[in-house]
């Protein structure tokens, strides 16, 4: 096994400053900057501001003061443009901060903190303008995001993708202690470990308080641990240096055993308490220790709360040097031990979370930064350090030398057409599998751009054959070992840096996280990729939030989910989808599509492979998002289906893109349609024909998404209350032929509120069939007659409609 080198990133490098005694002085009048910055910002926003509507507008000062040394070191002198950076939610306010100091951010969007328009309350890739490198807000994401970030970044060094003068950066995650609890950090974390990754660091707030109460004291060594077990390096920042001074003198060991065995709920509230509290328990339970007496009397209160609340995640130097201190790629794990709330008058208390300073401690926080009132923005205020001074150390910033980190890269062309497979009978899901083998074998940019991506499903998902072609991607060369000792197998997986599939573990969070990374890679490396994801249907839901937040931050890339609904029969009951339909249509920045024939796919494809490369920035005139582009879906299934004989005219093309076409045009002012989308095609076809001989004219409508027919509507609706009269959604367009008293029966395998909405576009009768109830197992015909969504069901449907319209 040989493991190709990546460039291991150089030792960082600080500031341009050379001595350290002006640097350091520097840096702890911006670390008190930004706490006072996002103190403000915060107070601002609640206390100042005129507030409309009576809701509190929140914000967490004391999260965000637990972070302030740590971010400080790190944007200030020890990141680099290559980093990238997941900040902690609760800590925008300092990031928002830290980049006003750098020249990224307006002392507006600041004032307007959590206003329209303003800072956004957790730091946003999308609708925050300065130097977001990964939203936050879920908590566990961003940090998760980093990991796969780092993927990212090997797949594309390792092919050579990225800017040959770039070099490799850190991905960082800046942690919540509780946010360790989320299982998608673990999953992550099993994951990485998998994949060998490099260039991580997660940096943990170590402030043992989540949002309701203190944590428990013995999760220390748990997290130790488990980092450890992973691999990492874990570096424990629990003194500082006037505690770890302390420890040097006589009864200093008995101090340091003492904070260690402090539970977190006293020390806590110690901490909140103050100098007298800390006296009051040093003196009662160390009182006979040699020089601890002496120690307390030469401390006053003030000093002696100062000095027991020396942790090193607020000692600069320490934290400084633990930075400084990692020179190769090996992924650790900072445990930096902080106060929440530290410096500010909520520091300690196990309600702190969401509380807020009041307005008299504002003020009196406000002496002691030497704030003057109308100066509580002024980047230089009250600030110890010459200004012209600070200037220069500012500009001298490492990590905004490079200028812009938000990188673009070439669009890659796309085949017009797509090759599409021709069989008389095929499902959607073989279609899938055959239209990426032909794309692959034909090579090209495109090709070579592709990487999928799949949480253990990757054979049952038709995949196998563009991973036999492309193989599976690994930082090192791994053979085949069943092909090598000749066993038979339809698959022939090598692993090497070449390889462009990324098998991944059975955890569907980290699918969407690393499509999430993946669908970023042009912005965060210079090098774009096109993402496939591949996974069941039903098991969207199980990585719903990290789908959400792949396509909150923007990513581009391309989820195949299939098989899907009651359609997958056999396999039955819990792995049947309902409600996934209704994800499509629901989720923002992702267009769902359920082609029902492979010729459709290959369109819907082909157009997908553009959309995800479409940059043309969002506006109120682009609802559609058809300048801006975004992520695809595809639901198909293993149902095999008779395919039609025909070749796609553009018009029919552009028809199956905007959701929809006539299979069986209705005559004018017909008083009956039948509606169908994805898998149902065949009883559809087969019930439409039977109705004819009742109802002649009658249509059959083939939908292909309904999501772009609902947006498409709506887009429309809102440009014609906009003035726009000429604005014809493409679902008007399709109805307009029908009676004005005409009945839809719409059938979907899943949930029928996907096409019922159609009888709100003209006020038509509907009757929607499709699947509210968990699924069981059954073959096809038996599912389907029990969910009522075969032919027989269509036709009862149609039949009821036509009496319904009679009887008025
Ligand atoms: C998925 C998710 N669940 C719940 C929340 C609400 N929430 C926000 S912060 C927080 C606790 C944070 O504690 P920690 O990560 O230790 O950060 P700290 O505030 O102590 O710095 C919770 C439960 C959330 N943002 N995301
Ligand atoms: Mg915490």
């Amino acid at each position: 096994m040989s493991t190709p080198q990546l460039h291991v990133v150089p030792p960082a490098a600080t500031t341009a400053e050379t001595d350290p005694a002006v640097r350091l002085a520097a840096l702890r009048a911006l670390e008190k900057k930004v706490l006072w910055l996002a103190t403000w910002m915060i107070h601002h926003a609640n206390h100042v501001r005129p507030n409309r509507d009576g809701l509190k507008v929140g914000g967490h000062q004391s999260s965000c003061a637990s972070m302030v040394t740590l971010m400080t070191a790190l944007y200030f002198d020890v990141l680099r443009p290559s980093d990238r950076v997941a900040v902690k939610p609760h800590a925008g306010p300092v990031f928002h901060a830290i980049q006003y100091l750098l020249g990224e951010q307006t002392r507006d969007k600041l004032e307007r903190f959590r206003a329209f328009g303003g800072v956004q309350s957790y730091p946003s890739r999308t609708k925050d303008t300065d130097d977001v490198d990964f939203s936050t807000g879920s908590v566990g994401l961003g940090v998760a995001m980093t990991a796969f970030a780092s993927l990212v970044q090997d797949y594309v060094r390792l092919k050579g993708l990225a800017p040959a003068d770039q070099p490799p950066g850190r991905m960082i995650a800046l942690v919540g202690d509780a946010e360790l609890d989320e299982g998608n950090i673990h999953e992550a974390l099993l994951e990485a470990w998998k994949h060998d990754l490099r260039n991580l660091w997660w940096v943990i707030d170590y402030n043992r308080q989540s949002l309701d109460s203190i944590v428990t004291d013995r999760l220390f060594h748990r997290i130790d641990s488990f980092f450890d077990n992973m691999g990492w390096r874990v570096v424990t920042l629990k003194y500082g240096r006037r505690l770890e001074a302390a420890f040097e003198r006589p009864g200093g060991e008995a101090l340091r055993a003492w904070i260690d065995a402090c539970p977190n709920t006293l020390y806590s509230a110690l901490v909140y308490k103050g100098g007298g509290a800390w006296r009051e328990h040093l003196i009662r339970d160390l009182a006979g220790v040699n020089g601890i007496r002496a120690l307390l009397d030469e401390h006053d209160d003030e000093s002696l709360a100062a000095l027991m609340t020396n942790l090193a995640g607020h000692d600069l130097e320490t934290v400084l040097d633990a930075f400084h201190g990692v020179a190769d790629d090996r992924p650790t794990c900072f445990i930096a031990y902080t106060i929440k709330g530290f410096g500010l008058p909520l520091a300690g208390h196990k309600d702190n979370h969401s509380g807020l300073m009041n307005v008299e401690q504002m003020a009196t926080f406000r002496a002691s930064n030497r704030i003057a009132d109308g100066a509580e923005w002024d980047r230089f205020a009250g600030i110890e350090v010459e200004a012209g001074e600070l200037e220069r150390f500012l500009s001298s910033v490492p990590l905004i030398a490079g200028g812009r980190r938000r990188y673009r890269d070439e669009l890659l062309p796309v085949p017009d057409p797509l090759p599409c497979p021709r069989e008389p009978k095929m499902s959607t899901q073989e279609g899938f599998g055959r239209i990426l083998v032909e794309v692959g074998r034909k090579g090209g940019p495109l090709a070579d751009r592709i990487v999928t991506a799949s949480p253990d499903v990757t054979i049952t998902t038709n995949l196998g054959g563009w991973v036999n072609q492309r193989q599976v991607f690994d930082r090192s060369r791994r053979e085949d070992v069943f092909h090598a000792e000749k066993v038979v197998s339809a698959q022939r997986w090598t692993m090497s840096p070449e390889g462009q599939h990324v098998e991944l573990g059975i955890a569907e969070n980290n699918l969407f996280i690393f499509l999430a990374a993946a669908g970023l890679s042009h912005s965060l490396f210079g090098a774009r990729l096109l993402p496939i994801g591949v996974l069941y249907d039903p098991f969207i839901q199980r990585g719903l939030d990290a789908l959400n937040y792949a396509c909150y931050q923007d990513a581009r890339f391309m989820v195949v989910a299939t098989p899907s609904g009651v359609t997958l029969a056999p396999e039955g009951g819990a792995h049947q989808s309902v409600g996934s339909p209704l994800i499509g249509i629901a989720q923002d920045g992702l267009a769902a599509f359920e082609p029902a024939f492979v010729d459709e796919l290959a369109a819907i494809m082909g157009w997908a492979f553009d959309y995800m490369q479409r940059d043309g920035g969002a506006s109120d005139r682009d609802w559609l998002r058809e300048v801006q582009g975004g992520s695809v879906y595809l639901r198909l299934s293993t149902r095999t289906v008779e395919q039609p004989e025909r070749e796609l005219t553009g018009a029919l093309r552009d028809a199956i893109l905007a959701g929809g076409y006539w299979l069986k045009p209705p005559a004018d002012g017909a008083e009956l349609a039948i509606v169908y989308q994805g898998a149902v095609a065949p009883q559809a076809i087969a019930a439409h024909a039977q109705i004819l001989e009742d109802v002649p004219g009658a249509g059959l409508l083939a939908v292909t998404s309904a999501d772009r027919l609902d947006a498409g509507w709506h887009a429309a609706q809102r440009a014609r209350q906009a003035g726009m009269t000429g604005a014809g959604p493409h679902v008007e367009e399709l109805l307009a032929p029908l009676a004005g008293d005409a009945a839809l029966v719409t059938v979907i395998d899943g949930h029928p509120a996907t096409l019922g909405w159609l009888g709100s576009v003209f006020g038509h009768r509907i009757h929607a069939l499709g699947v509210e109830h968990f699924g069981q197992s059954g073959d096809v015909i038996d599912l389907h007659r029990h969910y009522r969504i075969d032919e027989e069901a269509i036709l009862d449907a149609a039949a009821a409609a036509c009496l319904d319209r009679i009887r008025r």
